[in-house]
C-alpha cells in the first residue's frame, strides 16, 4: 500500500476486508481470502472474504430473522422512508472517501464516482424512499354470484416478497447495490447482496453505512466471494423469496432456469449490444460527440454502451472519421487524473477478453480506423478502438464486448436501419440521432429495445424503467416498476350478508 498519510487518502480508511451478516462484521469465508485490485496500477489493494455455503446460510437466516422481527416486519412505511433518506444523507457525507474508493478499485473516471457512483446512488435512495409511503392496492367490484344472499368485499394488498438474494456486477459497483437494495427495503423485504469479486469494497461500506442510518441488523447483508462459488450458493439457498442479478446473459440464464426449481422470483438485467442510429440530418460535431459518448463512458463497460453504430450513408465517412480523430486523441490512464478521459479495464481478465474481440475483430476482416491495442504501463488499458467493415456475422458485431469497441456501418434508407438494429439477440438500448420529427417517430416504435433514447444515449433517472427486450433481461428497475418486482399481490375476499 502506499506510503502517503491516510489524511491524503481517505479511500483508505474506506476499505473494509469483512462481510456484514446480521448487523456484525464477519471476517472468514471458506478457504483462503481472495486479493481485490487497483485496475490502474495491478497492485493488491485488499483482501476479501470468500463466503461458501456455511456463510451464505448465516446471511440468509440473518435476513429471515431480521424479515419476520416486528422491529422491521411491522415498522411503518414512512420510519423505511426516513431510514432510507438517512442512508442517503450518509453516502454523500462520506462521498469523497467512497468515490475515491470506488475509482481505486475500479478504474472508472473520479467525477463519473462522484457523479454516479455517489451523487445517483444518493439520488435513488430518495426517490426508492419516497416509494416506502405510497404503496398502495386497489379496493375491486367483484359479481360472485353465490351463494344467494352474501356480498363480497375485495382487495389487492401487496405485500413484500421476503428475503431477496441480490448479485450486481462490477461495472457500477456502488450504485447496481443501491438500485436492489433501495426498492427492496423501501417495500419492507431484506437483501443478502452479493457484489462482484472485482469490487467488494463499496458495497460493504455502503451496508456499515446504512447500519449507522439505524436498519435493523439483519436487513442489509453483504457477503463476498467468487460468482461460481458465493453467488451459485446464494441461488442455489432454498430460503431465498428471490433473486434480483445484474451481470452476463449467459450466467443470467443459468439463474432463471435454477431460480424455476423452487419457483424464486427473478429479475434479471443482463446484457446488450445497443445501437447508434444516426440520420443524414445530424450536424457532424453533435454525430461524432454523440458516437464517442455512447461507446466510451465508463470505457464501454457499460450494459446500453453502443457498439454498434449505424449512420446514414450521406455522412458516414465524416462521421467515423471524426470519431476514429476523436478515439486516437483521448487520452488514457488513471481514472483519479482528472486528465483521463478512458480508464482502465476492471480487471486483467477482463482486459484480454476485450483485446481477444479486438484480435477476432481484425482476424475477421474488420478495418481498424482508431486503437485496436492495449495501453502501456500496468495498468489494465484498452486504446479506444474504432472498426468499419466488419462482416455482418463477426463476433464484434454480435457479441457483448464490454469494452471501448465501436462497430461502424453506413446504411441507407429507415428500413435498413431498423434491420441493422434489430439483428441482435440483445435488446437493452437504442439511440436515434436526428431532429427530424417525422422519421424519429417512424423508427422509435420498430426498435426492439428496453428504452430508445433521441440525441442522447446512456442516460438514466430513477423514475424511468429500464430493462430488456429479448435476451437483455426479464423486468425492469426504476420507477414503479421496480418496486412491483419486490411486491406480491395479494387478493382478499370478504363475504358479507347483502343488506
Ligand atoms: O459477468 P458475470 P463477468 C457481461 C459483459 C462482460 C461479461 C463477463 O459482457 O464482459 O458479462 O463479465 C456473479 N451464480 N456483463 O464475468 O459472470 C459474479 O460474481 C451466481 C454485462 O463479470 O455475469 C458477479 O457478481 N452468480 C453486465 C455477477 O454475477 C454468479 C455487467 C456478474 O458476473 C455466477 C457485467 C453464478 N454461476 C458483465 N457467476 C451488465 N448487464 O451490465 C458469476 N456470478
Amino acid at each position: 500500500m502506499s506510503a502517503v498519510p491516510q489524511s491524503e487518502r481517505p479511500e483508505l480508511s474506506a476499505i473494509r476486508e469483512h462481510m456484514i451478516i446480521g448487523g456484525k462484521p464477519w471476517a472468514h469465508g471458506q478457504g483462503e481470502p481472495l486479493p481485490v485490485y487497483d485496475p490502474a496500477t495491478g497492485k493488491i489493494i485488499a483482501h476479501q472474504a470468500e463466503a461458501g455455503p456455511a456463510e451464505v446460510d448465516a446471511a440468509v437466516r440473518a435476513a429471515r430473522q431480521a424479515f419476520e422481527d416486528p422491529a422491521w416486519r411491522d415498522m411503518p412505511p414512512v420510519e423505511r422512508e426516513r431510514l432510507l433518506l438517512k442512508l442517503a444523507d450518509l453516502v454523500e457525507a462520506n462521498g469523497n472517501a467512497l468515490a475515491r474508493l470506488e475509482t481505486l478499485n475500479n478504474g472508472k473516471l473520479l467525477f463519473l464516482s462522484q457523479g454516479l457512483e455517489v451523487g445517483a446512488g444518493a439520488q435513488w435512495l430518495r426517490y426508492m424512499a419516497g416509494w416506502a409511503t405510497k404503496i398502495s392496492g386497489e379496493t375491486l367490484n367483484v359479481s360472485i354470484p353465490f351463494p344467494p344472499g352474501l356480498k363480497y368485499q375485495a382487495y389487492t394488498r401487496p405485500e413484500p416478497v421476503g428475503v431477496v438474494g441480490a448479485i450486481v456486477p462490477w461495472n457500477f459497483p456502488l450504485l447496481m447495490a443501491i438500485w436492489k437494495i433501495a426498492p427492496a427495503v423501501a417495500t419492507g423485504c431484506t437483501v443478502v447482496l452479493k457484489p462482484a469479486e472485482e469490487t467488494p469494497l463499496t458495497a460493504i461500506r455502503l451496508a456499515e453505512l446504512a447500519l449507522e442510518a439505524g436498519f435493523p441488523p439483519g436487513v442489509i447483508n453483504v457477503i463476498t466471494g467468487r460468482g461460481e462459488v458465493t453467488g451459485a450458493a446464494l441461488v442455489a439457498h432454498p430460503g431465498l423469496d428471490k433473486i434480483a442479478f445484474t451481470g452476463s446473459t449467459e450466467v443470467g440464464k443459468l439463474i432463471g432456469k435454477q431460480a424455476m426449481d423452487d419457483m424464486k422470483r427473478v429479475s434479471l438485467e443482463l446484457g446488450g449490444k445497443s445501437p447508434v442510429v444516426i440520420l443524414d440530418d445530424c450536424p457532424i460535431e453533435q454525430a461524432v460527440q454523440g458516437a464517442a459518448g455512447a461507446i466510451f463512458f465508463n470505457q464501454g463497460q457499460v450494459c446500453t454502451a453502443g457498439s454498434r453504430l449505424f449512420v446514414q450513408r450521406g455522412i458516414y465517412e465524416e462521421v467515423v472519421s471524426g470519431l476514429a480523430e476523436l478515439a486516437a486523441a483521448m487520452k488514457v490512464g488513471s481514472g483519479l487524473d482528472p486528465e483521463t478521459q478512458i480508464g482502465p479495464m476492471v480487471s486483467a481478465r477482463h482486459r484480454q477478453r476485450v483485446l481477444d474481440y479486438i484480435a477476432s475483430g481484425k482476424a475477421q476482416g474488420a478495418r481498424v480506423l482508431a486503437g485496436g491495442t492495449g495501453g502501456t504501463g500496468n495498468g489494465y488499458f484498452v486504446l479506444p478502438t474504432v472498426f468499419a467493415d466488419a462482416p455482418p456475422d463477426a463476433r464484434i458485431c454480435r457479441e457483448e464486448i464490454f469494452g471501448p469497441v465501436v462497430v461502424a456501418a453506413a446504411f441507407d434508407t429507415l428500413d435498413d436501419a431498423v434491420a441493422h438494429a434489430n439483428d441482435t439477440r440483445f435488446g437493452l438500448g437504442a439511440s436515434i440521432w436526428s431532429n427530424d420529427l417525422t422519421r424519429v417517430h417512424q423508427l422509435i416504435p420498430r426498435i426492439q429495445a428496453g428504452t430508445v433514447w433521441v440525441n442522447t444515449h446512456n442516460m438514466l433517472d430513477p423514475h424511468m424503467p429500464f430493462g430488456g427486450y429479448k435476451e437483455s433481461g426479464i423486468g425492469r428497475e426504476h420507477g414503479r416498476a421496480a418496486i412491483d418486482m419486490y411486491l406480491e399481490k395479494k387478493s382478499v375476499c370478504m363475504a358479507y350478508p347483502a343488506g
